[in-house]
């Protein structure tokens, strides 16, 4: 084998590995939710969740939806629910029912709430109401 084929060889695998790595890359936009492809899988998705995240960033942007997460989160009637505050504001955690009215929790703090009503009860947070959320509090025997 001369050196102008072991050339040819390497150039030829080289392309071959660059069109591995630029199909994998065209196929991202397609499954960005695919754990298979090495990516989170969004947590708000629907699960029975007795802690709620207040991400970081969760007030930054007004278009955001990723205020609490899960949303909705689906819990026991009567349970104890747990919000956790990742971010860096103080924020509240507030029934549009009024049925719970957690009033500060400060970054990197948690507070805990028993879900009394039944049903969807919507909440926001008083310092920033464009963040909303749902839970889903379910009667299970
Ligand atoms: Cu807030």
């Amino acid at each position: 084998m001369n050196s102008g084929m072991i050339k040819l060889l390497a150039t030829v695998l080289a392309m071959a590995i660059v069109q591995q790595i630029l199909i994998f890359i065209l196929l991202i936009p397609i499954f960005p939710n695919q754990s298979s492809f090495g990516f989170s899988v969004k947590a708000n998705r629907i699960k029975v969740s007795n802690e709620i995240i207040i991400p970081f960033g969760a007030s930054y942007h007004q278009l955001q939806k990723d205020n609490y997460l899960p949303n909705p989160a689906v819990v026991k009637n009567g349970s104890i629910v747990t919000w956790n505050n990742q971010d860096i504001l103080d924020h509240t955690v507030t029934a549009d029912d009024g049925s719970f009215d957690i009033q500060i929790i400060h970054p990197s703090s948690s507070r805990t709430s028993v879900i009394e009503a039944i049903g969807n009860i919507t909440y926001h947070c008083k310092i920033h109401p464009w963040m909303r959320a749902v839970i889903r509090s379910e009667i299970t025997h």
